[in-house]
């Protein structure tokens, strides 16, 4: 059986942009599971049909929020879709050091903000990959719409349009920075993820995401995005999952991946992991063998580590 599959004209705009809005993504019966699923576990008064119990911004219940059923990650048009982008290579993305498990898709709600809060659009940024406990060859991520938000103010994941391909330029020719270092180099240790923007006159302003119950966004991992607010007043939540891919072979060099934590304390392995005595050294030096993983290759195509689908020119 077959789900869904991008037009040529999806996969160009996806190329161009690095993001792709795909409607209808998740099929309305499994949205109405998963809707009943998370109002089933509210706590503290929320109800998430009724605006009047619901706590300003950020909101999940006591515990977090469960894994739903069916899980985002086995969802046929999901699988088909990443099929087609990574040709089998791509794989849910895991923290470094850990064995690979199925992994639970994150839900993130966010609810109106307080009565009289001025809504502003997100000024920066960030690349995902590179927080704590990553690493391994981050792709691509998929943000599903849970309920309608028919408002770019209304706190869709926001994204700036060709920002993959001015991070790609960076990268291109600093790629000893491409293992997170960059985040603690100038111009983006002061001046953000931004920074690497700023200059570049084809990225686009930021785009805040709005769609349907089941709607997705499909966001390449070199997009520079962030959650933005939903603004006071809002009857609408803004409920998400997200679902994030990475290369199956980077993922499995994931272990000798050296990532410092944000404060930049060296990344260790995991307590309890085999390599738990081997001390993290921060980043490979320079001319470190390790460095010659795929994992930090910073390719001339963009998209040599991605399907033909993408690969091929057309006219
Ligand atoms: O909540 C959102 O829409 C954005 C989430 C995000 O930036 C992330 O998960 O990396």
């Amino acid at each position: 059986m077959t789900g869904m599959l991008l037009s040529p004209s999806q996969l160009d705009e996806f190329k161009a942009e690095g993001a792709l809005q795909i409607r209808g993504l998740i099929p309305a019966d499994v949205i109405d599971d998963w809707q009943d699923q998370l109002r089933a576990v509210c706590t503290g008064g929320v109800d998430l049909d009724k605006p009047s119990t619901w706590p300003a911004g950020r909101y999940a219940p006591e515990g977090g929020w469960p894994e739903l059923n069916p899980n985002q990650y086995d969802v046929l048009n999901l699988q088909s879709i990443v099929e087609q982008i990574g040709g089998g290579a791509f794989a849910s993305s895991h923290p470094a050091g850990h064995p690979w498990s199925p992994q639970v898709p994150m839900t993130r709600v966010i609810l109106p903000s307080e009565p009289g809060t001025e809504w502003t659009a997100p000024l920066d940024g960030h690349l995902d990959g590179y927080a704590t406990g990553w690493g391994g060859g981050f792709m691509v991520f998929f943000a599903v719409l849970l309920w309608d938000v028919s408002s770019p103010t209304g706190g869709g994941t926001a994204y700036w349009p060709r920002s993959h391909l001015a991070n790609h330029r960076h990268f291109l020719k600093h790629p000893d920075q491409f293992d997170g270092s960059y985040l603690f180099t100038e111009p983006v240790k002061s001046g953000g993820h931004r920074a690497l923007l700023d200059d570049d006159p084809s990225v686009g302003d930021v785009v805040c995401m709005t769609g349907n119950a089941g709607d997705a966004i499909m966001v390449h991992g070199l997009t520079t995005h962030i959650g933005s607010v939903n603004a006071a007043g809002s009857q609408q939540p803004r409920v998400a999952q997200f679902a994030r891919f990475s290369h199956r072979e980077m993922r499995e060099q994931a272990p000798m991946v050296m990532f410092p934590d944000k404060d930049g304390t060296p990344w260790k392995p995991p307590p309890g992991t085999q390599d738990d005595d081997n001390q993290g050294t921060g980043f490979l030096p320079l001319g470190h063998p390790g460095r010659d993983l795929i994992r930090y290759d910073v390719s001339e195509n963009l998209w040599k580590y991605w399907s033909d689908a993408l690969n091929t020119e057309r006219p």
